[in-house]
């Protein structure tokens, strides 16, 4: 049994001193917004239309990657796409549709150089993905006086499938189709100058139509988007998100929101950039307080999967990101040297133990930890 983990520390061993020099995610990046045009940041778009409601409906947009500066280097996973009319001539009431489908891509041409017909568009689109296909109704809050102030952005679509986009990709493509309406309250809301070097919209009254009709319409929109390493987008950096790495990793997906670091690939140092540099936390801390201590032992003991072979996740014990509990994720954690050391912020001020202190403190607790596991 010594001999094993012997044998697999000096693996681990190589593999922590090798990936300690790469690269670091964007420091603070947190959630954050883009509204586009951003010329409208904070005021209401330019002029008013009155659209009579079709019984359904197809629209397809270009936001120029331009727009989106707002967003960490890299890109983040766009989480809502929510609209603002204009403020006058909106009664309080309710807006939806009994269908909403909305589907996001990428594309290189420009917004003002959208065709108007929908399949030349999809043609020089990345392959989209569908981020919302559900029933849509939402409360609309007219301001107070109306149209004086500028409106919520209450029109708002929770993606059900956060998009990841880099805007070194490209533009921003979306695909809209709606049928259905379910509308109180009076609806006058869109922009009639539509086409833009930030913005265009196209849309048909038939989603049967290959071209869009003879205009387009424009709002001012507003994307919500996630924080680096929080993958389900719920604004929380949590358990489901390293476990959604670490899965990414072991299917060598190549989704680009899994490369924490930016270096290209997705590998274990991706693993590990996302405790130390996002999460700020320690390999061990299975309950991601912030701390490595006795309470993650209990937990991950509780779970009973050690040496099993049982399929693991990280508050289980997996904190190499292999999917299962084994030795190996002792000698990960206490080579990480976070055990009762407090936050990882507090630790980082005093100077780092040296490497021999690291393996004797090691060696020392893995043989406790054994011990206990043999007798569990
Ligand atoms: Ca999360
Ligand atoms: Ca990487
Ligand atoms: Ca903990
Ligand atoms: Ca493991």
């Amino acid at each position: 049994m010594q001999a094993t983990i012997m044998k697999r520390f000096s693996v681990f061993a190589a593999i922590v001193v090798a990936g300690s020099t790469c690269c670091v995610p964007p420091r603070g990046a947190v959630a954050g917004t883009v509204v586009s045009p951003n010329a409208y940041e904070n005021t209401e778009g330019r002029g008013e239309s009155n659209p009579a409601w079709p019984l359904s409906a197809k629209a397809q947009s270009i936001f120029h990657r331009s727009e989106f500066t707002n967003m960490p280097t890299g890109g983040a996973m766009l989480t809502s796409m929510n609209l603002r009319p204009n403020g006058g001539g909106f009664t309080d009431g309710e807006l939806g549709f009994e269908r909403y489908v909305l589907a996001f891509g990428v594309t290189s041409v420009d917004p003002e150089d959208m065709s108007t017909v929908f399949e030349v568009n999809l043609l020089s689109a990345s392959p989209t993905t569908v981020v919302y296909d559900d029933q849509w109704l939402v409360e609309i809050v007219n301001p107070d006086p109306p149209g004086r102030d500028t409106r919520p952005f209450d029109f708002r679509a929770e993606l059900e499938t956060p998009f990841f986009y880099n805007p070194e990709d490209g533009n921003l493509f979306v695909e809209w189709f709606f049928e259905r309406p379910l509308i109180t309250g009076e609806v006058r809301q869109f922009d009639l100058d539509y086409r833009s070097a930030a913005q265009t919209t196209i849309w048909a009254g038939n989603p049967a139509d290959a071209a869009g009709c003879c205009g387009g319409f424009s709002v001012v929109t507003e994307f919500t988007f996630a924080a680096p390493g929080d993958f389900d987008g719920n604004d929380v950096l949590d358990a489901n998100d390293i476990d959604r790495l670490s899965a990414a990793i072991r299917e060598m997906s190549e989704e680009a929101v899994y490369d924490v670091n930016r270096d290209g690939n997705i590998d274990p140092l991706d693993h590990g950039s996302w405790v130390k540099d996002l999460k700020n936390t320690w390999f061990g801390d299975a309950n991601l307080d912030g701390e490595f201590n006795s309470s993650d032992f209990v937990q991950v003991f509780q779970a009973g999967h050690y040496e099993t072979g049982q399929a693991a996740v990280w508050s289980e014990g997996d904190w190499n990101g292999d999917g299962i509990f084994s030795s190996v994720d002792f000698v990960k954690a206490f080579l990480a040297g976070g055990y009762e050391q407090g936050q990882r912020d507090a630790i980082n001020a005093v100077p780092e133990p040296t490497s021999m202190t690291i393996t004797a403190i090691s060696l020392f607790f893995l043989s406790i930890f054994t011990r206990r596991a043999q007798e569990l």
